[in-house]
């Protein structure tokens, strides 16, 4: 069978792995296993899988809080996920991060972080030192369209377009930021326009086939791997959850979301590899496997040992105040 049908094939194992381990997640929530915030994904994992597709070993990934998507598509184990999501030592960040900070070094995942905008400056940090240091690796940062009200936001695509750096800007424009619909947010409907004031290419397409997702991506992360500088990719999705688990998202009409959800990634891919002659038989039993490995890791992160607090000391938090080598009200006069 033609490689475009293995590709395509591969694209389907890893969205659908991404959607059971977030629906399993969500029932998880509501069943009280899992504390803190969960922000899911579904709706637009077509974006992770074929952006995933496009890096190389060693380079840098960075995304907000709706991070679960991107961890799996670079590599994370559904196990180490969901243990992360209940709070466990065998989690990717050791159970003190929780869904919104994930981190995992070995796939080139940077996080997972919580403050909107935060981390742009951040990833054009990370692209700054392999600019420096001439070392070959991509950053890509992802984003909400939300994002781009925020001054971290534009401090980071400032200091990418101003040093030509080896990034690429990834604007998820699910359409809100919480509640908002962009059109109360944002000036302007083309949001490639906020980046061409930093010098920087930019691109802008629907992002619900993984294929046209990895194929434009991969020409802003091999133009920026030339030393020929940022792009800002606008990719227009849909979230088909609320904002967080807390919202039950009474902003949107039905009719609006049953729209959306005729491009699910899902049932796109999925019937364009039974197009291409795949037996459904196959794609059920591929289903099936991967549904019994979600379980296996809901399994797991139930069963295996909660958080350390020593970890927290030595990780977390400065070690010396935790070893009480120094008094942290002194240290706080000081
Ligand atoms: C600096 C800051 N302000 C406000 C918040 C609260 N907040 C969390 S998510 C969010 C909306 C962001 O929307 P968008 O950037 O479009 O990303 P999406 O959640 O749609 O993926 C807000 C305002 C925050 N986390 N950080």
């Amino acid at each position: 069978m033609a490689s475009g049908v293995d590709e395509l094939r591969s694209q389907y194992r890893t969205m659908f792995t991404i959607r059971r381990f977030e629906e399993e997640s969500a029932r998880a929530y509501a069943m009280g296993k899992i504390g803190g915030f969960l922000h899911l994904y579904i709706g637009q994992e077509a974006i992770a899988v074929g952006v995933a597709e496009t890096l190389k070993d060693g380079d840098y990934v960075f995304q907000t809080y709706r991070d679960h998507g991107i961890a799996l598509a670079l590599g994370m184990e559904p196990k180490a996920a969901m243990a992360e999501l209940f709070g466990k030592d065998a989690g990717c960040s050791r159970g003190l991060g929780g869904s919104m900070h994930f981190f995992d070094v070995k796939n080139g995942f940077y996080g997972g972080w919580a403050i909107v905008g935060g981390h742009v400056a951040v990833a054009a940090g990370a692209a700054f030192k392999s600019k420096y240091e001439g070392s070959g690796e991509v950053t890509v940062c992802f984003f909400g369209e939300g994002a781009t009200n925020i001054g971290g936001f534009h401090e980071g695509l400032s200091l990418a377009g101003l040093w030509k750096l080896p990034i690429v800007f990834i604007c998820e424009n699910n359409q809100y930021a919480m509640g908002t619909p962009m059109e109360r947010t944002s000036p302007l409907d083309d949001l490639t326009k906020k980046a061409q004031g930093y010098g920087m290419a930019g691109d802008r397409f629907q992002g619900h086939d993984p294929s046209v997702v990895k194929e434009r991506v991969q020409q802003a992360v091999d133009r920026a791997r030339k030393g020929e500088g940022p792009t800002f990719i606008e990719i227009e999705t849909y979230r088909f959850r609320g904002h967080s688990m807390s919202d039950p998202a009474k902003y949107r009409s039905r009719s609006e979301l049953e729209e959306r959800k005729k491009k699910d990634p899902l049932v796109i891919v999925r019937g364009r590899l039974e197009e291409a002659g795949v037996k459904a038989e196959e794609l059920d039993a591929l289903e099936e496997e991967i549904e019994a490995e979600i379980d296996e890791a809901v399994k797991f992160a139930g069963e295996t040992e909660p958080a350390k607090e020593e970890v927290m000391w030595s990780t977390v938090l400065a070690p010396s105040f935790a070893l009480g080598e120094v008094d942290a009200q002194e240290a706080s006069d000081a």
